[in-house]
């Protein structure tokens, strides 16, 4: 286990259930284009349907409890080889991610090491204390606190963080016990497979972990119906994140929801303003926006807000815009044309509305699904673009004059998922800490972005259950068993 062998060849078109490389049911398979070369073919999937969805339920049903009854440390030591065998093959999947969702390859290359890391991260836990120990009231014998997994697992997953998110979901499921079937997203399977060769990889036991392609409203709805899945973990938009909810909780399942955002980010007077540019341009363009942590406002303080707008506006010039296999380029395309059309009318609808755009707002390649990195201003408040998320690179440049009109105006949203501010003054700081309305609060750091070992997640509309990530991952991975002991 821990020596590396050869990865099994894996068959195109096919899902990895039970430790086996198997074709759907359906027989049906779909093909994956470039969003840079859209007429060029990355691979063939398989269009997996509720049968495919039922035996892979059945394959970590079965490896349940041979799995839950393994010690903490061997379950880590097949996240460790994992990790090596991710480790290995980064640069194909780097190159891989970028070539089927259109990522910069300066990115893949961090997400690809990130989700390495995040399996060891996930593996240190079994040297973490297992549970608690008390005396009871009456007697004063023992009564301590034990977790245990919670069962079979399903992991919904979205196309924008392909490798990063689905490893923060199933190391911290492994390493706890539970059985897992991962669903990928329909924009991103050949970075997802990838995950399935790295597990077959170390040898992991067969039905442990079993990964389908296809889509969500044929598998992952199968999924969060199926009776011996106790638990779902989602990552995408908040309405098929709220049918999710919805239907899962009917069911009793738990459920952990990670949606969208609309994360600002405030400038003051005396912030160090070729900082606050630089986080700005990263938040916004990196990944061409498709980020829910991007950041979609900033706020700027009157006094500097001609000079951080002209400083903003210098740097998308100098900025790298085009094909993302090039280790240069900064912004690369949309994920397919579909998402390039609603970004596209979304700026218009920003313009319709009264908002002015002082760059991009066009397409920027004739062939990939390129936007170029786009700024709004003049937005009001309740328009379109201040409210709703637009997943892309367009982002709004607001005039404030005092704090206290920052934080309501950032504050105003339905979401809260991350949040920065760019100040020196420790009173402007501290207070952001305090009242920003986010799950991840940020000062003089970009909105996007995430440590491993810490918590994740959103609060008011960009979440539900508990954080994933960091310590914070136990609550959803497991349940507590509180046991009283008298001899
Ligand atoms: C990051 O900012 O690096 O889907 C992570 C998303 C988030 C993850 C963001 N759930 O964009």
């Amino acid at each position: 286990m821990t020596e590396l062998v050869d990865a099994p060849a894996r068959p195109a078109g096919r899902n990895y259930v039970g430790g086996e490389w198997v074709p759907s049911a359906s027989g049906e398979t779909y093909t994956k284009t470039n969003p840079m070369r859209p007429s060029e073919s990355v691979g063939e999937f398989s269009s997996s349907t509720e049968a495919d969805a039922d035996a892979a339920v059945a394959a970590a049903e079965r490896a349940f409890p041979e799995w839950a009854a393994l010690p903490l440390a061997t379950r880590a030591a097949y996240l460790g080889a994992a990790a090596a065998s991710l480790e290995a093959r980064a640069e194909q999947i780097a190159r891989d991610m970028t070539a089927e969702m259109g990522k910069p390859l300066r990115e893949t290359r961090m997400e690809t090491a990130r989700a390495a890391q995040i399996l060891r991260y996930a593996a240190s836990q079994a040297y973490y204390p297992v549970g608690e120990r008390f005396e009871q009231a009456a007697t004063g014998s023992d009564v301590s606190t034990c977790r245990r997994p919670v069962g079979v697992i399903a992991l919904i997953t979205p196309w924008n963080f392909p490798i990063a998110i689905p490893v923060w979901k199933l190391a911290p499921a492994l390493i706890h016990g539970n059985t897992v079937v991962l669903k990928l997203a329909y924009e991103a399977p050949l970075t997802g497979l990838h995950i399935a060769e790295a597990f077959a990889e170390a040898e992991l036991p067969p039905g442990v972990l079993n990964v389908l392609t296809g889509r969500g409203s044929t598998v992952g709805a199968a999924l969060v119906r199926d009776r011996r899945v106790r638990a779902i973990s989602f990552t995408g938009s908040v309405a098929t994140g709220h049918s999710v909810r919805d239907e899962a909780t009917k069911l009793g399942k738990r459920v952990q929801l990670e949606l969208g955002g609309h994360n600002p980010l405030i400038v003051m007077a005396d912030a160090d303003l070729d900082r606050a540019t630089e986080a700005a341009y990263a938040g916004a363009f990196w990944s061409a926006g498709q980020k829910c942590t991007a950041t979609r406002r900033i706020y700027v303080q009157d006094e500097v807000y001609e000079t951080f707008k002209e400083k903003l506006l210098a740097r998308i010039e100098r900025g790298k815009v085009g094909d993302p296999s090039d280790p240069e380029i900064e912004v690369g395309p949309i994920v397919n044309e579909k998402q390039f059309e609603e970004i596209m009318d979304a700026i218009q609808r920003g313009r319709s509305e009264g908002g002015q755009v002082v760059a991009g707002g066009e397409r920027a390649d004739d062939e990939g699904y390129v936007i170029a990195p786009t700024v709004f201003e003049n937005v009001r408040d309740d328009a379109f673009l201040s409210c709703e998320e637009v997943f892309g690179p367009v982002t709004s440049l607001y005039r404030f004059a005092t704090l206290d009109e920052a934080m309501e105006r950032a504050n105003g949203v339905e979401f809260g998922l991350s949040a920065a501010i760019f100040t020196t003054g420790l009173g402007a700081a501290t207070r952001f800490q305090n009242e920003a309305q986010a799950g991840l609060i940020h000062v003089n750091s970009q909105t996007a972005g995430a440590d491993i070992h810490v918590p994740f997640g959103g609060i008011k509309n960009s979440g539900f259950g508990p954080h994933e990530q960091g310590r914070a991952a136990l609550e959803f991975y497991t349940d507590v068993v509180t046991v009283y002991v008298d001899a």
